[in-house]
């Protein structure tokens, strides 16, 4: 029997770790809830005729799988009556959902229900992200917040095994699921990101449409050791953002999603509030640095829900390096 504190536990301040309002440890751990259904449903889901498409497309354009509309059904029913919980924005929602009117909630939450979702049908790791603002006192219903606004921010992957990451401010913190109580107990403490690295993620298909910056980083990495960086480079591109942001937690390295002469109109690939802004504080939180090319990710004002940009993060040095080549 799994011997290490429970997410309850470290939430309720018992390690010493965090010291929260109740109802933010209220809405984290129906949060925890929902992440814990979606990933039985994922192992489930050929059995249930789950996998396909749902027959439609999200705000963005994208065919939504069965699984999205089900994880953020999940995401919807599980933090509904969270006592504090104003309002739930969602990759999967047009508009955002008001449980309660901005004076009678203190949170708002920022899901990508299931990121990842191509990898679904050929069982490979996908997940879910989190992020959790404030609600302005003066009963705006304001959700377009910066990223420095968070007081939460975290993901679910379901992989090998299911895992819950997330920070309140004071470091990263990683969960494990321990499957035969449900669970989930903390099994690393403190991740933190080398601030060196040799391996970087990008999905290398796109490399017709890559700015200058992009292409003379990614041209050294490839030279390897012959080249100007010296020592040879590993490529990942896992499809996941969760699954990237996870490995570069566990062993550095540096993600890549920039903008480039295809998706420059859009505003990059990745969501601003759900995507880009969560994984940004993670990675902030245990030591890294996120931009957009050469700015913070998390001082973006953004301008509407589902707003895409630019995404480099992970080692710090790395992702100082890219703001160079493109500040040059
Ligand atoms: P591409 C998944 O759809 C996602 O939003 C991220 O999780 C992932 O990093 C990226 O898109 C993958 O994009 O262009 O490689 O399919």
């Amino acid at each position: 029997m799994p011997d290490q504190p429970t997410l309850r536990q470290v939430l309720n301040g018992h390690t010493g770790q965090v010291s929260l309002d109740p109802k933010l440890v209220f809405l984290i751990e129906d949060i925890a809830t929902a992440c814990r259904t979606i990933g039985s449903r994922l192992r489930d889901a050929a059995f249930e005729g789950a996998h396909g498409l749902a027959g439609n497309t999200n705000v963005q354009g994208e065919d939504q799988k069965k699984l999205d509309l089900i994880a953020d059904d999940i995401m919807q029913r599980s933090c509904a009556t969270s006592p504090a919980l104003a309002a739930l924005v969602s990759e999967e929602r047009e508009d955002p959902h008001w449980f309660k009117t901005p004076e009678a909630g203190d949170y708002l939450l920022y899901c990508d229900p299931l990121d990842g979702s191509s990898n679904i049908d050929v069982n490979l790791s996908v997940g879910s992200i989190f992020s959790v603002c404030g609600v302005d006192r003066d009963g705006d219903r304001q959700l377009l917040k910066p990223g420095t606004a968070q007081c939460c921010a975290g993901y679910a992957i379901y992989g090998p095994a299911m895992m819950l990451v997330l920070s309140v401010g004071t470091g990263v913190l990683g969960f494990s699921c321990d499957y035969d109580t449900g669970e989930f107990r903390l099994t690393h403490a403190r991740m933190s990101i080398p601030e060196e690295t040799s391996e970087f993620a990008i999905n290398a298909s796109r490399q017709r449409f890559w700015d200058a910056p992009i292409r003379r980083y990614v041209d050294e990495c490839l030279a390897g050791q012959e080249g100007p960086r010296g020592r040879d480079f590993n490529m990942r591109w896992t499809a996941s953002m969760v699954a990237d942001v996870h490995r570069i937690l566990m062993r550095g390295g540096v993600f890549m999603y920039p903008a480039d002469a295809d998706n420059r109109a859009r505003g990059g690939k990745l969501r601003l509030l759900y995507e880009a802004n969560p994984m940004a504080y993670l990675i902030e939180q245990a030591g890294g640095a996120a931009t957009g090319g050469q700015d913070r990710i998390l001082t973006i004002s953004p301008q509407s829900h589902h707003q895409r940009v630019p995404v480099i993060l992970g080692s710090s040095a790395e992702v100082a390096r890219l703001a160079e080549y493109h500040a040059g």
